[in-house]
């Protein structure tokens, strides 16, 4: 136990509440006296039995601004309150799937991670703190409900008082009274985890096959840029010159939001269309979200996850081995994923609510392999977070193994013989960002207001644009494994041809609110549709029956997927 430890008097401080993926606020707020003392020291009080006392936590984020003096602080207060080991990627740097990898690798007792993922950073924008529990991934509702209770009722948090500050940028243990620190290259671990898992010789094959092939990985200054070089160039052999993008982390990423999608990814998805790219990615801030692309095809998330899905056992030596012993999507997912669970007959197959920590309990539990979230999430049960890189990797071992049949390899030509055989899902999500929260609460009201009057018929049964209302209600997910219940997750219009719009509130913004439309539907016939043009008169349900414009005053969204 550390000796030198100093108690803090404090007092709660409103708002601690962790969202759909940790605690994200503007770094100001984080700046405030005793903010992320309180948060942290909330965290080791809330930790899952055993507690801190005599734990091992690993510690890294994203690298944005602010996030050094969080790891002191978590160093501090975590010493102060048992954690006798630190394992912490070197300056602070791990994405979130490397930081989930190493949990489960060195098995420690849960880690923090420091991050906002895809919102922006710098001294005027956002900062996140995230706990994972031990199996690496984010915490359960009850862990961060337990989180906020502490929060709420804190009074004082215990301080380390060090004589030497931790050095973040020297690899090796450090020894302190009373605890280690062990500081960690944030790299190597997850490319040998990523070797185990995919053909990489069957893609350095393909690479000299096929020498003009062209790979773009944009890091959009986030943490997966030291990740990209190491595994695209040094593992797999492309020109570091012309296959990578932004790949320097940097504290504000550039000035840019670090979110891949076609609106915040814009450069990428310019150059990928002016250099005729075969396969442009990008992934997000903290490194766990997606976005596949070429110079003719956009793949949406829904899509690409059902892709991987129906080619692992084929060619994916980690899928080979393990088989698939469960797939699954978060609700406003597209249902692609479960064509291909049908087809396979695989009969494990979840939808559960928006957020990665709703996956970990099914794949602890052996019941799920591969899954996927429509906001640019893919992964697997390699860890418990998704996994940017992973997914490219996996694009390019599908492409690689494609390549080896038919000379028809291309993104397009690989989705359109997925459209072929199980045909299309139409999917497009709009966003309203930075809304009034008050009148988006009353919209979510009035959509609600709905659900319960199905009860009485409500607008069951009325059509609009020929489409023909089913059922209205609120998503809610039992969870299989603990039986705990997540209500209010999402509301759902569906029509009789299984047609859907979904409506929610994102968890994860920091300022106002922010209106997320889901749009799907199904279409084996006419399978190669612009999908803007395909949606569009459910598009227009969606926005006259929500009332969006008169809750809101929005008349465009920031972005559409
Ligand atoms: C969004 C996405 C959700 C994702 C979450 C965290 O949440 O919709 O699918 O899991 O971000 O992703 P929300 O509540 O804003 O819709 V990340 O890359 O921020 O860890
Ligand atoms: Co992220």
């Amino acid at each position: 136990m550390v000796a030198s430890v100093r108690v803090v008097p404090t007092a709660p401080i409103d708002g601690q509440k962790p969202g759909t993926s940790g605690l994200r606020k503007r770094v100001k707020v984080f700046q405030q006296p005793h903010y992320t003392e309180n948060f942290v020291q909330s965290i080791f009080t809330a930790m899952p039995t055993p507690g801190p006392l005599n734990a091992t936590i690993v510690v890294g984020g994203d690298g944005r601004y602010f996030m050094r003096d969080a790891i002191h602080t978590i160093i501090s207060i975590g010493a102060a309150n048992g954690i006798s080991n630190f394992i912490i990627g070197k300056d602070g740097i791990l994405s979130t799937p490397a930081a989930s990898a190493l949990i489960r690798k060195r098995q420690a007792d849960g880690g923090i991670i420091l991050t906002a993922s895809h919102n922006p950073g710098g001294p005027q924008n956002d900062f996140g703190i995230k706990y994972n529990i031990r199996n690496g991934g984010p915490a359960p509702e009850s862990v961060t409900d337990a989180i906020y209770r502490a929060s709420c009722e804190i009074s004082e948090y215990k301080v380390t008082q060090l004589d030497t500050k931790v050095d973040l940028s020297i690899v090796g243990s450090q020894s302190f009274d009373g605890f280690s620190v062990e500081i960690v290259d944030p790299v190597q671990d997850y490319v040998e985890l990523l070797r185990e898992i995919f053909d990489f010789e069957l893609i350095r094959d393909f690479r000299l096959k096929n020498p003009n092939f062209k790979l773009l990985f944009d890091a959009l200054n986030g943490v997966t840029g030291p990740y990209g070089k190491r595994i695209f160039v040094e593992e797999l052999g492309f020109s570091e010159n012309s296959s990578l993008e932004q790949c320097t982390p940097l504290e504000d990423f550039g000035g840019c939001h670090p979110d891949p999608n076609l609106t915040y990814a814009h450069t990428l998805v310019e150059r990928v269309n002016r250099e005729h790219v075969d396969l442009g990615a990008a992934s997000d801030g903290d490194g766990d979200r997606n976005m596949i692309l070429s110079h003719d095809w956009f793949v949406t998330p829904s899509d690409s996850v059902a892709v991987i899905a129906h080619y692992a056992t084929e060619c994916i030596p980690y899928f080979k081995s393990t088989g698939i012993r469960g797939l699954a999507r978060s609700m406003p997912t597209s249902c692609a994923i479960d064509r291909v669970a049908k087809a396979k007959g695989i009969t494990s197959l979840f939808e559960v609510p928006t957020g990665w920590k709703f996956f970990g309990n099914l794949m602890d539990a052996g019941r799920l392999s591969i899954c996927g979230e429509e906001s640019f999430g893919t992964g697997s049960d390699h860890i418990r977070e998704k996994d940017g890189i992973w997914a490219i990797v996996a694009w390019l071992n599908i492409i690689a193994y494609v390549s080896q049949k038919s000379s028809n390899f291309s993104v397009r030509s690989i989705m359109l013989d997925f459209y072929q055989q199980y045909g299309r899902n139409y999917f497009t999500r709009y966003d309203y960002e930075e809304v009034d929260a008050d009148g988006a609460e009353k919209m979510i009201t009035h959509l609600r207001s709905m659900a319960y009057l199905e009860k009485d018929g409500g607008i069951i049964g009325a059509v609009f644009n020929g489409y023909e209302v089913a059922r209205v209600d609120d998503f809610e997910y039992v969870d299989p494994i603990d039986n705990s219940i997540s209500k209010n997750q999402g509301l759902r219009i569906i029509f009789t041809d299984s047609s859907r719009i979904v409506f929610r509130l994102s968890g994860t913004g920091s300022q106002g609110a922010t209106v997320r439309i889901y749009i799907e539907r199904y279409d084996d016939k006419h399978i190669d549709l612009d999908a803007q043009v395909a949606l569009k008169p459910l598009v227009d349900n969606a926005l006259n029956i929500s009332k969006l414009l008169e809750f809101t005053g929005r008349k465009e969204p920031t972005v559409i997927t």
